[in-house]
């Protein structure tokens, strides 16, 4: 089947359906997000209300094709890294010069857009006909609020995740320079309360991170659940079972290593387009690449911030098998 066809997508702009969404967006609970933005709470999680309106969208709407390749991951926990790795696994990057690959030319992110945020902001009615199956799609959503087509097709869906600590700090950071500019940063004992109490921008981290956990225990050929820790640990043998889930398992050691290279933090905060103050999302590309360690949370959390990050994760991943180094 041709691609445009697989890949159609039928939304309902019609203005009295938009009119109803607002209304609902509207009666929704409603916080301030870090002192910055407000977000409202829709089935469980934590948007900012333009958010809603495309996940909205994106849940009843889009269709998925049996080759399509969904990479989910709360924020923070290693997007942009496993972003450039499907980028280049699928397109067989180790055939082709380092200097002529897709990341010389622009940011993980731009190569492999936010679903709901960009897509589906940028134009009502989105066009994925002109993307080349198979279609690489990310999203920050949380597992329940995928549409029916992605668990009802062949799609493959890989998370990544990240330990609570490091994916606070590290949100806490980008907060800070993109929101708070010259301003003091954001008060860490109020954000680590609100990081637990689950009151953020895609938050809870928690059930986020919890719904996919537990579906990929159920459906191991459809899910692949990574680790940030364990990929930081052995990228080489995270990588080689990435590869293995798509379909595009490495038969050469050599080009195993050389897409590991291609996707590291080093080179690709060295490359031009990352350090040039190009922007995606009103984001500079240089801003997703930082220190990318484990741990780094011991330079910043107190010893009572860490027991409230440490008791809330006990209780939230109690009985689910669910733990990250840290
Ligand atoms: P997003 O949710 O906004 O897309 P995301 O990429 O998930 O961001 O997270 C950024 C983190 O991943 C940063 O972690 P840090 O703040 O603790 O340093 C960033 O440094 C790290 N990161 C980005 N690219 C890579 C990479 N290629 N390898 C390892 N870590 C990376």
């Amino acid at each position: 089947m041709a691609a445009q066809e697989s890949n159609s997508i039928i939304i309902d702009s019609s203005q009295s359906s938009e009119e109803k969404d607002a209304a609902l967006i509207n009666e929704l609970p409603s916080a301030l997000f870090w002192d910055a933005m407000e977000i409202r709470k829709w089935k469980g999680f934590w948007f900012e209300p333009g958010l809603i309106k495309c996940a909205m969208k994106f849940s009843s709407s889009f269709q998925a094709g049996n080759d399509d390749v969904l990479l989910a991951s709360a924020p923070k926990t290693g997007t942009t890294w496993l972003k450039a790795l499907c980028l280049c696994i699928l397109h067989q990057n180790h055939n082709i010069p380092e200097n002529e690959d897709l990341l010389t030319q622009d940011n993980p992110q731009f190569h492999v857009q936010t679903i709901e945020s960009s897509i589906y902001s940028t134009k009502p009615t989105p066009d994925l006909y002109s993307t080349p199956s198979p279609r690489l799609l990310h999203t920050h959503l949380p597992f329940n609020l995928l549409p029916n087509s992605i668990m009802n097709s062949n799609c493959k869906i890989v998370c990544v995740a990240r330990n609570p600590k490091d994916t606070l700090v590290s949100l806490w950071h980008f907060f800070n320079s993109i929101f708070r500019g010259n301003q003091e940063p954001y008060p860490l004992e109020k954000a680590v309360d609100e990081f637990c109490t689950g009151v953020h921008q895609y938050g809870p981290y928690f059930e986020n991170v919890l719904g996919y956990w537990s579906e990929s225990q159920k459906r191991t050929e459809k899910i692949l659940f990574l680790k940030y820790e364990e990929m930081i640990k052995d990228p080489k043998e995270q990588v080689r079972k990435l590869g293995l889930f798509l379909g595009k398992p490495f038969e050469k050691e050599e080009d195993l290593e050389k897409i590991v290279w291609r996707c590291s933090l080093e080179r690709l905060r060295n490359l031009e387009v990352n350090k040039n103050g190009s922007v995606i999302y009103g984001v500079p590309n240089g801003s997703y690449f930082r220190k990318g360690i484990v741990g780094d949370w011991k330079n910043y959390l107190n010893l009572e911030m860490e027991d409230r990050i440490n008791q809330t994760t006990l209780l939230k991943f109690k009985d689910s098998g669910l733990e990250f180094e840290n």
